[in-house]
């Protein structure tokens, strides 16, 4: 072991999801070996002082897009700048998203990713399985998904409609598959047959420019598939997970159905909790362009506080940031007619320090429940906790020493991302990530990148989180409906032959 592998983190406090103590913290090849004080430590370890500053567990986002290929052309930010641009902001590891296109093999496409990412990647990362059609061979290669390549969670779409959309009882089948391998399903919740009817009367009333997209597809074609999703996983029995929560609407059917007791869980992302739609009606069309994304940013400015307050409060749960980046040449592509947009937004450098200032800063949530939605909670459903998390002996080494006191501003011109232009530009943020631990590896520190291509790692997922399975298997066995046991009917049957 090199004395490069050993860290001591001196005279920081350490914050988890339950509590924060001033602690210091070990690191030895890769693996957190101790938390405490006094701790024993080899000759020849980096001390890295930490004084007046946090230590969390390193960031994980649910959900970017490095790299995808879409609506014609390919997102920039690719695994290497978007691992890079994580970690510049506190985040250490990332869950994209594999998306066979209809009718193509799940397995090969997996294999494609990992061929693409593995040699990339500059924080560890795992992969959702995206299934875009329905068969008996989707779901024989769900099952080897689960038992042979870590993956426990796979995305529905909704919308997106003959490009990735299922039907109501495609959904059925492909969540009660869920269920049975222990996997968790995740939805994309619009109307997808709204939303093109909405499109084509927008752009035959001459509505072509970004308005048109959030027009298209108001809330509430939000809302409704949200609570279908819901309905549906409630008569599978089946865990569910809605991915990019936008708009008030939607956000109050998941908190509603939580307090009914339904297994579900809620991820607003970095732009609905940091920005809204009225940017799409601004004059400048490269500007509203740039916020297009589906479901879209809503008009209403109250949304991203009322995101936050409920995330603050467990109605929602957890966050990622649908980091899909395409620049302003790329939008383009829909100059003259919205539905041509590549949709998709930057935040995956950016989410610790918006979250930070809107939800911690403003007092809406305190330190500890910022690390269970930008950590802890995301590494309990999709069952990588504790190894990811949980500052603890044993979890692996990726946190992130915060100055919660320091500040910076968001912009284009200085982040580490691909794309040309920032959803958040200009935004001051208190909380600021000094210095990035990838693995027992510092990665980023004081501005600067220590990363190497490759050096992160596929995490594999075991199916059946306990974090997501317990109430699930306990209904299985108590919540099974029972025929009424009673005489036969013996009275007079009117005959219903056949019509004269
Ligand atoms: O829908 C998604 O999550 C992908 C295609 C990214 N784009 C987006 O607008 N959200
Ligand atoms: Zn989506
Ligand atoms: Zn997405």
């Amino acid at each position: 072991m090199t004395a490069q592998s050993r860290i001591l983190i001196k005279g920081g406090k350490v914050v988890n999801e339950d509590f924060s103590v001033m602690a210091d913290v070990y690191i030895e090849d890769g693996v957190i070996s101790g938390v405490g004080t006094d701790l024993q430590v080899a000759a020849g370890t980096r001390v890295i002082d930490a004084t007046h500053r946090l230590v969390l567990p390193g960031g994980i986002d649910t959900h970017t897009h490095m790299e995808l290929s879409f609506m014609g052309t390919t997102a920039v930010d690719d695994f290497q700048i978007g691992t890079q641009a994580a970690v510049a902001g506190g985040t250490t590891m990332i869950l994209d998203f594999v998306i066979p296109q209809k009718g193509c093999s799940l397995l090969e496409a997996y294999e494609r990713w990992r061929k693409t990412a593995d040699h990339k990647v500059c924080c560890d990362y795992s992969l959702h399985m995206a299934v875009t059609w329905w068969d008996h061979t989707v779901k024989k290669e769900m099952e080897t998904l689960v038992s042979d390549k870590g993956v426990n969670s796979f995305k529905m779409f909704m919308a997106y409609k003959d490009v990735f959309m299922l039907q109501d009882h495609e959904l059925y089948a492909v969540f009660s598959t869920c269920k049975e391998i222990g996997a968790i399903a995740q939805v994309h919740a619009e109307n997808g047959d709204l939303i093109a009817e909405g499109a084509k009367r927008m752009l035959s009333l001459g509505i072509t420019g970004p308005e048109g997209h959030e027009m298209c597809r108001p809330e509430e074609v939000e809302a409704e598939a949200t609570q279908r999703a819901i309905t549906i996983a409630h008569a599978a029995n089946c865990p569910l997970y809605v991915v990019h929560v936008m708009s008030k609407s939607a956000a109050k059917v998941v908190a509603n159905a939580r307090r009914n007791g339904r297994v579900v869980f809620g991820e607003p992302i970095a732009a609905g909790l940091g920005t809204d739609g009225t940017h799409y009606w601004h004059k400048n069309w490269a500007h509203a362009a740039g916020f297009v994304m589906g479901p879209p940013l809503r008009p209403d400015p109250s949304t991203p506080g009322y995101l936050m307050d409920l995330l603050a409060n467990d109605d929602l749960s957890v966050t990622g940031t649908d980091n899909c980046t395409f620049s302003v040449c790329q939008k383009a592509l829909g100059k003259d007619d919205f539905t041509k947009i590549p949709n998709g937004v930057n935040g995956v450098e950016d989410r610790m320090s918006v979250i930070w200032e809107k939800g911690v800063h403003s007092g809406k949530m305190d330190e500890n429940r910022f690390v269970a939605v930008t950590s802890t909670n995301a590494a309990k459903i999709f069952n990588l906790y504790p190894r990811k998390g949980r500052i603890a002996k044993g979890s692996d080494a990726d946190l992130v020493i915060w100055d919660p006191k320091a500040s910076r501003v968001i912009s284009a011109k200085t982040h580490h991302q691909a794309v040309d232009y920032n959803i958040f530009e200009g935004m001051q943020c208190h909380g600021v990530p000094v210095v990035t631990i990838s693995r027992g590896k510092v990665v980023y520190e004081n501005g600067k990148l220590f990363t190497n291509p490759g050096e992160g790692r596929y995490i594999p997922r075991k199916p059946f989180a306990e974090f997501v399975y317990k109430r699930i298997n306990q209904r299985e066995k108590v919540g099974t409906p029972s025929a009424v046991c009673r005489e036969p009917y013996t009275g007079e049957i009117i005959s219903i032959g056949l019509k004269q």
